[in-house]
């Protein structure tokens, strides 16, 4: 660390903004956007005042714990390794290294993506499980089979841009990982050049504010709007024929499989007009160059693979892949990838999910609860809450209580931490150095977030944790890395960059700028090198060569027995003032947002006999919660949404993942329906 302000980059989100750090007196005194930060350009969000506020809570953990019969025990860090060390041994001896996982969370800094992985490859499991059945990967596994990979919104070039189930307003994820020059510009830039803006979301979001037309399909029927748009896009001639005829697999049976996905069809399932549908296919096929941006809002529904394979025939029909103003591929910075050695046992569920690239939750968590032999016997959680973010926390709960031995490395107590065996207090972001790569239309670049103060009490960085316990059980030998610093040269050794340089230069360019059409040069990143929308590999897995609409599976139709007694749809909503279950606790969090709310038409209200302001008790078949309701017009009547993230002990209020549906998930990807579930309401 060195000058005055610090140079660092806040990791509270995946935008990973740009800042400048001041100190007085050894202590953080102000905090401000870097404004030669391509990701934000001097500007930073609210939640970045959080800052300070974390890094110096008195809630922080801040030395190493064990449970006992009393309570959890403070014990010394040669205490604690010792203790992990003699139980994994244990596990590993007794049972196998496969039944230890790996238990992550949404990685929003690459300390999060990497901590423990070496670990696990060494230790001899290929076992990680965590967030990413609810989270960004089920997307991913349909893009990467149309395509290959996951391509970026080209916004500088685009002119038309449809926010499909995503809600940037409050998330400010633009892209998965690319910048834009300032990504608070994005909407004044659009409206600038007159490009049109499109919402399509069964709740009004925030982001509607910006747009200029909102379509709002009923709850989890996208891919029944996709498909007919794309039946329209064929019907009406308006695909780009010659890139369809070199590129897109298999035209003539796609074309077959749209021809009873009319308009009228969609309109009965999606309540979306069909003439509405007509247009909007008309709009993105003719706007030479538009962007279908995919968000969170499809990951978490039993058919969300399906509303994304829907989605990216539409892109491939028009031609918006790799072309300027489309979806885009940037070129990524070279990095190695961990765990260096690959264990020769097979991951589990491989067979039940072969196309997803881990563990779906799902599979580990039935697994936990079953009584098979090789059922999963410990965990390593590293900056994740699986407790209050998988769905129906009870059952999650039931579940952690089998295993031999948890343990969980976080900067607070939670309500995961609250079941641990070992809790390990990590080292918070700007106590210890970490990186970040991004794309952009200029390059692929780098930055360092720069360490800015020592860690709170004993806390230690995660990957010093990891290498202390490795040397515990002597697995230190094949580490390629001892700490921080040696970690980011080795992950960033094809990159060709250091901490050095990145100290040095501050932003680093590493990749090419953008070249368009690479296809022409290579193909896609396919077994056929074309886009596979048709997908043999989506066959041999058991789930339909082309994309189908499949009927949610905790809805009143799907479960007419319950619909009586649970009239409403519930769903979950992710307000702007925190992250997940993150910054909940803070007071400058809770003045601003002090409690979770169940958002509720006027009409539903009205019924039911609540007020605004009202608590209420709102029931799922696997529990209930009393909130307070907030009545509005932003949802359509019979649906409530409620605020997603309380439920730690440190706020002591509900979760809403009490509500939520474990028994049923997205078969390609483990998709928990977190986003939709069947409820009533009523006045306490
Ligand atoms: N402030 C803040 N920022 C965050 C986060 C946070 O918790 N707080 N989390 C970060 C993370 S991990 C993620 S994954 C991203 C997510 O960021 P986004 O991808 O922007 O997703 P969400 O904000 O979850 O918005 C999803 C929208 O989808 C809608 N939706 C729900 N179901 C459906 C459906 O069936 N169809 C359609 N069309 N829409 C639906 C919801 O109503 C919601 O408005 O945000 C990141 N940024
Ligand atoms: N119903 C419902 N469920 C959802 C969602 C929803 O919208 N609705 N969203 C889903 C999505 S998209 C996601 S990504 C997941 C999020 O799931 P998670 O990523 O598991 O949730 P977070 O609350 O971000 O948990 C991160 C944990 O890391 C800790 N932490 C923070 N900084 C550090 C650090 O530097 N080191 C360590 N070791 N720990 C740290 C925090 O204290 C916190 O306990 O939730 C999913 N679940
Ligand atoms: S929380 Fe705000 S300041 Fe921090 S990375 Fe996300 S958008 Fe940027
Ligand atoms: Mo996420």
């Amino acid at each position: 660390m060195a000058g005055n302000p610090i140079r660092s980059i806040c990791g509270f989100c995946h935008t990973n903004c740009g800042v400048k750090i001041h100190l007085k007196e050894g202590r953080i005194s102000r905090i401000e956007g870097d404004e030669e930060h391509p990701v934000n350009r001097g500007y930073i969000c609210p939640k970045a005042q959080a800052i300070k506020p974390l890094l110096e809570s008195e809630e922080r953990l801040k030395y190493p714990m064990i449970k006992t019969k009393g309570g959890f025990k403070r014990v010394s860090w040669d205490e604690a390794l010792d203790y992990a060390a003699e139980r994994l041994t244990k596990i590993r001896d007794t049972y196998g290294p496969e039944t230890v996982f790996h238990g992550h969370g949404a990685p929003v800094t690459y300390g999060a993506r990497d901590g423990f992985i070496q670990f696990m490859g060494l230790f001899g499991s290929p076992n990680y499980t965590g967030v990413a059945n609810t989270c960004f990967v089920p997307r991913l596994v349909a893009f990467m089979q149309a395509f290959g990979g996951r391509p970026e919104p080209d916004f500088e070039k685009t002119n038309l841009v449809i926010f499909w189930g995503s809600n940037p307003a409050n998330t400010t994820r633009f892209s998965s990982y690319a910048a834009y020059d300032g990504f608070n510009r994005i909407i004044p830039d659009l409206k600038k050049r007159g490009v049109k803006v499109i919402v399509i979301d069964p709740v009004k979001s925030e982001s509607v504010s910006f747009a200029d037309e909102w379509i709002r399909p009923n709850m989890a029927t996208d891919c029944a709007l996709g498909l007919a748009m794309a039946h329209t896009i064929i019907e009406e001639g308006l695909y780009d024929k010659d890139f369809v005829e070199k590129w897109v697999l298999r035209f003539d049976e796609i074309k077959a499989s749209l021809k009873a996905m009319t308009p009228e069809w969609a309109e009965r399932i999606t309540s979306v007009h069909k003439e509405r549908i007509r247009g909007l296919a008309r709009e993105y096929a003719m706007a030479e160059g538009g962007i279908i941006l995919d968000g969170n809002g499809l990951d978490m529904h039993t058919n969300g693979v399906q509303m994304v394979r829907a989605i990216t025939l539409l892109i491939a029909l028009t031609g918006n892949i790799d072309r300027p103003g489309g979806s885009v591929f940037y070129s990524v910075v070279p990095q190695r990838t961990l765990p260096t050695t690959r264990p020769e046992k097979k991951r589990m569920a491989k067979e039940e999910f072969p196309l997803f690239p881990q563990v779906p939750f799902p599979a580990f968590k039935e697994a936990l609860l079953g009584n098979g032999e090789d059922r999963p016997r410990g965990l390593i959680v590293h900056h994740s809450n699986p407790v209050l973010v998988q769905a129906n926390r009870k059952r999650t709960e039931e579940a952690f209580a089998r295993l031999d031995f948890l343990m969980v490395i976080d900067v607070f107590p939670t309500a995961t931490t609250q079941l641990a065996d070992l809790i390990l207090p990590a080292a918070a972001d700007f106590e210890a150095l970490d990186y970040r790569a991004y794309s952009s239309s200029k390059g692929g670049f780098l930055a360092l977030r720069e360490k800015v103060c020592e860690p709170a009490g004993e806390a230690r960085s995660v990957f010093t944790i990891e290498y202390e316990l490795a040397k515990k059980m002597g697995m230190e030998r094949e580490y390629p890395f001892t700490n921080d610093e040696e970690w980011i040269d080795f992950v960033l050794k094809p990159a060709g960059v250091t901490v050095e340089d990145l100290r040095e230069k501050g932003i680093i360019y590493a990749s090419p700028p953008v070249e368009y059409r690479k296809y022409e040069r290579e193909g896609f990143k396919t077994p056929s090198k074309r886009i596979e929308c048709y997908s043999k590999r989506f066959e041999s897995a058991g789930y339909g060569v082309l994309p189908l609409y499949e009927e949610p599976r905790e809805s009143h139709t799907s479960r007419p027995q319950l619909a009586g007694e649970y009239p409403l749809i519930g769903t979950t909503r992710r307000p702007a003032e925190f992250v997940h279950t993150k910054l909940i606790n803070l007071e400058v969090t809770r003045r601003r947002y002090p409690e979770p709310y169940a958002i509720i038409h006027y009409e539903d209200g009205y019924r039911k006999g609540i007020n605004d302001n009202d608590m209420v008790e709102v029931a799922s078949p696997r529990g209930k919660i009393t909130v307070r309701a907030k009545l509005t017009d932003t949802i359509g009547p019979g649906l409530i949404s409620i605020d997603f993230g309380w439920g730690n002990p440190t706020d002591g209020l509900p979760s809403v993942n009490t509500l939520t549906d474990d028994s049923v998930w997205d078969r390609v990807s483990g998709g928990y329906p977190n986003r939709m579930f069947i409820c009533e309401v009523k006045k306490v």
